[in-house]
C-alpha cells in the first residue's frame, strides 16, 4: 500500500491511498482559523527573520554557475522539539504570539497523528493501541518535532532541487503545505506526481518505521520538493516518530515465520545511518541492519 494519503478540504478529509485499496473519510479537527494563524505568522518570521540569511545563502549557491548545487536544498528550514522535551523557549527569534501559537498547532497535529496511528492499526488488525506503544521507548514517550520551511523562488530550478528525493525515517508526518505554491512530489509507479497544494488540508506521509513495523504493508514512499521559479512556498512537516531507544521490529501478528524481509533495531541506530544516507534508496539501510542482525544470531549459534 502507497503511504502518501493527502487530505482533501477544510473539514471533510478524504484519506487516499494510491493503490486504490481503502479510503477513509474524517476530519482532521483542527480550526481553520489556527491553520491560517499558523501560516501567516510562518511567513512573516521568514521575511523578518531568515530572508535575508538565505539570499546570501542563494547568491553562494548559484555562483560560479552552481557546480555545488545537486548536494544542496534551496530549502530555508528551522527545527522545534515537542516531545521528549519541549525547545521552542530556546528558539531565538520568535515572537511569544508565533510561539503560543505553534505550541497550540503541535499539541493538535499530536492528537491527529495518535488518532491516525490507531486507523492504521484498524487497518491492519492489530490490536488498538500497538503502534502508539511500539513508538514509546523506556520512558514512555515518542519523539515529535515540527521542520518548518520556506523554498522561497529559484532562478535555476534546473540546477538545484527545494528538497532532494527521500524517505522519511520514522513514524508518521503530517504536513501543512503552502495553499498557493506548489513543488511537492512523491514516486508512483516509476512516475513524479504532483501532490497540489489543498487549502487547510494535512497531507499524511509514513515513514520507513512504519514499513519495517507493519512488515512492508505500509510503505514509505519516496518524495521530494522542486524548486519554483515563482512563489515562496511554506511547509511545516511535522513528524511523530519513536523514542530514541524504541525497539522497532515487524508486528508478531504481520511478520511471517522465520527470515521476514525487515530487519529488528534501535531507532537511534537507523537515524545515525539516516542522517548519512537520506538521500540514498532505503533498502540498503534495512539490509544493513539485517546484516548485522543475521551475524550476531551466528555469534550466538556458535558461542
Ligand atoms: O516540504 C515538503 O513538502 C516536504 C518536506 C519533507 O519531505 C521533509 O522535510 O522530509
Ligand atoms: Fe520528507
Amino acid at each position: 500500500m502507497n503511504s502518501f494519503m493527502p487530505f482533501f478540504s477544510s473539514c471533510t478529509l478524504i484519506l487516499l491511498c494510491s493503490c486504490g485499496a481503502r479510503v477513509q473519510v474524517l476530519d482532521h479537527g483542527i480550526s481553520t482559523e489556527l491553520m491560517d494563524e499558523v501560516e501567516k505568522m510562518t511567513k512573516e518570521h521568514y521575511k523578518r527573520v531568515r530572508e535575508q540569511r538565505f539570499l546570501e545563502f542563494a547568491s553562494k549557491t548559484l555562483e560560479g554557475g552552481g557546480g555545488a548545487a545537486e548536494n544542496l536544498d534551496w530549502e530555508s528550514t528551522f527545527f522545534v522539539r515537542h516531545l521528549p522535551e519541549a525547545n521552542i523557549a530556546e528558539i531565538p527569534d520568535l515572537d511569544d504570539d508565533y510561539r503560543r501559537v505553534m505550541k497550540q498547532f503541535a499539541a493538535e497535529l499530536e492528537r491527529l497523528a495518535e488518532r491516525l496511528l490507531d486507523l492504521l492499526c484498524e487497518n491492519l488488525g492489530l490490536e488498538k493501541g500497538y503502534l502508539t506503544r511500539a513508538f514509546r521507548g523506556s520512558k514512555g514517550v515518542p519523539t515529535f518535532g515540527t521542520k518548518v520551511s520556506s523554498y522561497p523562488p529559484c532562478p535555476r530550478p534546473d540546477l538545484v532541487k527545494g528538497l532532494r528525493a527521500h524517505t522519511d525515517a520514522g513514524g508518521i508526518i503530517l504536513l501543512f503545505q503552502d495553499d498557493c505554491v506548489g513543488g511537492l512530489q512523491l514516486l508512483k509507479d516509476g512516475e513524479w506526481v504532483d501532490v497540489p497544494p489543498t487549502r487547510h488540508s494535512i497531507v499524511v506521509n509514513l515513514g520507513d518505521q512504519l514499513e519495517v513495523i507493519t512488515n512492508g504493508r505500509y510503505k514509505s514512499v519516496l518524495h521530494r520538493v522542486v524548486a519554483q521559479a515563482d512563489g515562496n512556498r511554506m511547509s511545516i512537516a511535522s513528524f511523530y516518530n519513536p523514542a530514541s531507544d524504541a525497539v522497532i521490529f515487524p508486528a508478531p501478528a504481520l511478520a511471517e515465520a522465520a527470515g521476514g524481509a525487515y530487519p529488528r533495531f534501535v531507532f537511534e541506530d537507523y537515524m545515525k545511518l539516516y542522517v548519512r544516507h537520506k538521500f540514498d534508496d532505503k533498502e540498503p539501510r534495512f539490509e544493513a541492519f539485517k546484516s548485522m542482525e543475521s551475524q550476531s544470531t551466528k555469534l550466538i549459534a556458535t558461542a
